[in-house]
């Protein structure tokens, strides 16, 4: 599949989408969203990918927001448009995905780049990123699940003056505040990502979806997180996976997944 703003490749069952905008720092315009929907779908609906990086071209943005100039004339009703379909087709659609995302941040996560940041499992930063919802400075609410993850990641106060400031933090505060898990060097960043999902590679992939999912749920008000713990759990003992890792376990050898 052909993408214009999308590098995407696949290595070793790890697929890399690399957002390439850079003369604009990535920002996320309506094609860049479809795309990224695209790219994410196909990595997910191939058998071979069993983990997904998500990076920025360039050495000074991940992604540096929605992009402003192409909403900028919107009404209210295509406001609410451009954040229902992109939660839909994006936002919610990675944190609820099968495979796991990992985001490797190389620089601006702002607005709509932290809330793709933030809609991946696993985040990890450069030394030189910097974290930020800059929208009440443009009139505007994160309209891409800040509002909602950003508390969760790093707390409710946390997350309130990060957002009515509008001011941005350095990779340290963000892993200080547990917003990245990890923060490297620009020249290691992607090194260190691929260094993760080669561990995650070697588990059960059935068993880490189930886990993804029994984890989100816990964040839903809709669901009961224990319940789908424990439904998922049993559902685990119906897999193959299941029978591999264990009686690898057994057989004191390594499971072959
Ligand atoms: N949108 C569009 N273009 C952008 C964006 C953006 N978010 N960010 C940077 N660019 C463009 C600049 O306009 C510039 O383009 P050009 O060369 O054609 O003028 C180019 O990228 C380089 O940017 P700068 O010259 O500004 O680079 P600096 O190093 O001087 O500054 C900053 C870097 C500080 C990152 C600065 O570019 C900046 O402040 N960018 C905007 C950050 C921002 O406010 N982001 C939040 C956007 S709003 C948002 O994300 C809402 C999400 C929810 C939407 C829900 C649906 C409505």
């Amino acid at each position: 599949m052909k993408f214009k703003n999308l590098l995407y490749q696949s290595d070793n069952r790890i697929a890399y989408i690399t957002i390439n905008r850079p003369d604009k720092l990535n920002a996320l315009n309506a094609l860049t969203l479809k795309e990224i929907y695209e790219a994410v779908k196909l990595a997910d609906e191939d058998y071979e990918t069993r983990v997904i990086i998500i990076t920025g071209s360039g050495e000074k943005a991940f992604v540096a927001g929605a992009d402003i100039k192409e909403f900028s004339k919107f009404n209210q009703i295509e406001g609410t448009q451009l954040s229902t379909k992109g939660h839909q087709l994006v936002f919610d659609f990675i944190e609820n995905l099968e495979t796991p995302v990992i985001c490797a941040v190389n620089g601006y996560a702002l607005g709509g780049g932290l809330e793709l940041a933030m809609a991946c499992h696993i985040r990890i930063a450069s030394t030189n990123a910097q974290f930020g919802l800059p929208e009440v400075s443009l009139g505007l609410i994160p309209g891409y699940g800040g509002t909602q993850r950003l508390p969760q990641l790093i707390g409710k106060g946390r997350a309130f003056e990060l957002i009515l400031s509008a001011k941005m933090i350095n990779a340290e505060k963000a892993l200080d505040y547990g917003l990245v898990n990890h923060v490297i060097s620009l020249e290691e960043l992607l090194d260190t990502a691929t260094k993760i999902a080669l561990s995650i590679c070697k588990n059960s992939s059935t068993a880490i979806s189930s886990a993804i999912y029994a984890i989100n749920a816990g964040f839903d008000v809709n669901k009961d997180g224990y319940e789908i713990e424990k439904e998922s759990f049993g559902n685990c003992f119906g897999t193959a996976d299941f029978k591999e890792g264990t009686q690898a376990f057994l057989k004191k050898r390594k499971p072959n997944f």
